[in-house]
């Protein structure tokens, strides 16, 4: 039996065995501390469903690996390559093509397409992004789930939150907020002043934690004030929420130990970095930091405390805007930026002007089709590797299962091209695997995260700890305008003419990110008029696409919804990057529905 990990994007990082005769039946490895039971059918029956490239082409024609790394070493000879890197697969060693890309003078991404946004609010609040490890998730009475699709992307954290009182901040009617105590079914886009509103009534109640606050939030004050600079009525309207909704989400935030478990739904926007900086200033306002049983959780940064041996000194340019055109080479690897990057028309523009495209992945996509070159990888059954979480403390060693004549790792591939171009300084996979491990903090014979703390912040804020929490002071929001709050109250009228749709695009369980399954439908409320199964043509002011329609009473009346990975969704997002934290904007923006003729 083999151990290793799940490498899909997903909260959850799944420890694995593995019997080799059995590659297709992988099961969870049994006594893991948390996650145990059944894997999710992404590993066990899509993943082993999806037709992998078998085969390396150069020019559309298929080609031994031999040919295929000749014609990718001469292609990296050019004047500074792109690496793009998606997160395909989640292991430490797909950043080992980092140390080739130094050498011949290289270039890399910096931002995220992923939680950017949310990662900079953090850092605002906190100084430094720590995760909430499940066990004091565990603790909690009461579990505020916002913009997160625990049942989807997060699925072994539900025994976490088994009996206890469910709040849920989602403006879909999810199947987790059909099972809440509470689910507060609010406008997109306005977790802020939800967050916002929710502290100043809290200090209007005097139910802040002075003493909390005191000694880490001494600008509390100053906060107060700035959630006062709103006018109650405007805001409760302009979230299309009701003074009890209000009554009642304090009274479940009052209780002794609260945890928000705060996802990617509330930061895909110009302004994410707001809604993550206003709800850890709520958190604040209730001494949730650093207290059993409570906290805030997000993407944890899993690389923190970590010297990286592939951290290099390169030139980069944005992940979310990348100027594909400004390089002769460019090499994507793990990713599919054609399908997940938004603004598809541009990045496909962008793409078709590049000379050397190189696919270097798993799976034929829309990004494979564009390629010169095209070099299958392994998957994480046939390298070894390590894998780290964003979503709890634990690392997994990822061993070699199945030995397979298909495809190249990527510290092979790395190796082959030091060969190749007669570089020099590549250690062996083996001792940067070391290297990771011995920096890993080590329990019962488990390895952590070097940084993990058990209670987080208990010690203050900073990378140092010590530090006070940096409340939220500021706000500034164009997308809407400055008539902002004039236009909600003419909400009423304007909801029985909608013309434009706000765009939802979370996450779905037949695919990850754009692996997989790729559904071709949008969720429609009723509302709307559209039949099930009737032709609609979507369009934005980016792009437009035809899908088929399913009707979805789960929906507000003011969203469509078309899941993440679906084909083509991304021609309706705008090639825009977050106001901070160099993040994607997937959701700011709004669709118009057509009947397609
Ligand atoms: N509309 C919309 N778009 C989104 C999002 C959204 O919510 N809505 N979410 C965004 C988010 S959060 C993310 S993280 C991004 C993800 O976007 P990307 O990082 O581009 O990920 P995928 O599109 O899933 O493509 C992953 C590819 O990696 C390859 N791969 C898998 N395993 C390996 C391996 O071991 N080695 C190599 N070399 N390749 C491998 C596979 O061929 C696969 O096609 O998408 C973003 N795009
Ligand atoms: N099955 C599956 N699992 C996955 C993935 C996958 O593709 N498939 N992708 C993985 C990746 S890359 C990531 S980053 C994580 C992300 O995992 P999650 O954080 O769960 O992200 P999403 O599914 O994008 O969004 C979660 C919820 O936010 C809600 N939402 C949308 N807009 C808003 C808003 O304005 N406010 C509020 N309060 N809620 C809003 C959506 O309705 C949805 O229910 O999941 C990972 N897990
Ligand atoms: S739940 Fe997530 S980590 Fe676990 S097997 Fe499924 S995709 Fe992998
Ligand atoms: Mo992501």
């Amino acid at each position: 039996m083999i151990k290793t990990a799940c490498p899909l994007d997903c909260w959850d990082a799944c420890a694995i065995t593995c019997d080799p005769a059995r590659p297709d039946k992988l099961v969870a490895t049994p006594g893991h501390p948390l996650y145990n039971g059944a894997l999710c059918s992404l590993l066990n029956k899509q993943m082993h469903e999806t037709p992998r490239i078998e085969t390396p082409r150069v020019e559309g024609r298929e080609v031994s690996m031999e040919e295929a790394l000749a014609a990718t070493a001469e292609a990296l000879k050019v004047a500074s390559p792109l690496l793009w890197r998606g997160s395909g697969n989640l292991g430490v060693m797909q950043e080992v093509t980092n140390l080739l890309m130094e050498k011949v003078g290289g270039t890399l991404t910096h931002g995220s397409l992923c939680d950017g946004p949310g990662q900079a609010g953090i850092r605002e609040g906190r100084g430094v992004n720590r995760l909430l490890p499940p066990e004091q998730i565990a603790k909690a009475d009461v579990v505020v789930v916002w913009g997160r699709n625990l049942p989807v992307t997060n699925a072994h954290l539900m025994p976490f939150i088994e009996g206890k009182t469910l709040v849920v901040i989602d403006p879909v009617r999810t199947t987790l907020a059909q099972k809440a105590d509470l689910h507060i079914q609010l406008k997109p886009r306005s977790d802020l002043y939800l967050a916002l509103l929710l502290a100043r009534f809290i200090t209007m109640e005097n139910t802040q934690n002075d003493a909390w606050l005191e000694e880490w939030g001494p600008e509390f004050d100053e906060f107060y004030d700035f959630t006062r600079s709103f006018r109650i009525k405007a805001l409760l309207e302009y979230m299309g929420l009701s003074l009890d909704d209000m009554g009642d989400l304090l009274l479940q935030l009052q209780r002794e130990r609260v945890v928000f478990l705060v996802g990617g739904g509330v930061q895909k926007y110009a302004i994410g970095h707001y809604a993550l900086w206003a709800i850890d200033s709520l958190a604040a306002t209730l001494g949730l930091f650093g207290r059993e049983g409570c906290g805030v959780s997000f993407l944890g940064e899993s690389r923190q405390g970590f010297r990286n041996p592939f951290a290099v000194d390169a030139p980069t340019v944005p992940v979310v805007t990348t100027p594909f055109e400004r390089f002769e080479t460019v090499l994507v690897q793990g990713g599919n930026p054609a399908a997940s990057m938004p603004g598809s028309a541009v990045v496909i523009e962008k793409l078709q002007k590049v000379k050397n495209l190189i696919y270097f992945g798993l799976y034929e996509n829309e990004t494979s089709e564009l390629a010169r070159i095209v070099l299958p990888a392994k998957n994480f059954l046939e390298k070894e590797d390590l894998r780290l979480s964003y979503g709890h403390q634990y690392v997994t060693p990822m061993h070699r299962a199945v030995e397979s004549g298909i495809g190249i790792s990527e510290y092979d591939f790395t190796a082959e091209m030091f060969r190749r171009l007669g570089l020099e300084g590549l250690r062996s996979e083996a001792e940067y695997l070391r290297e990771w491990k011995a920096q890993c903090r080590e329990e019962e014979g488990r390895l952590l995260l070097p940084d993990y703390e058990e209670l987080p912040y208990a010690e203050g804020f900073g990378p140092e700890g010590g530090e006070e929490f940096l409340f939220m002071d500021d706000f500034d929001d164009d997308f809407e305008d400055t008539r902002r709050f004039r236009k909600a109250r003419k909400l009423k009228d304007r909801e029985e003419t909608i013309s434009e749709y706000w765009l939802l695009t979370p996450k779905q369980n037949k695919s990850l990110n754009t692996q997989f399954s790729r559904p071709e439908r949008i969720h429609l409320p009723p509302e709307t008029g559209f039949e099930e199964g009737e032709k609609v043509r979507v369009s934005s002011e980016y792009g437009a696409i035809s899908l088929t329609a399913h009707i979805d009473n789960r929906l507000r009346r003011d969203c469509v919804l078309i899941p993440a990975g679906t084909k083509g969704v991304n021609f309706l997002t705008p090639p825009i990057l977050s106001e901070e934290g160099e993040g994607a904007c997937y959701q700011e923006v709004k669709v118009r529905l057509t009947r397609n003729e």
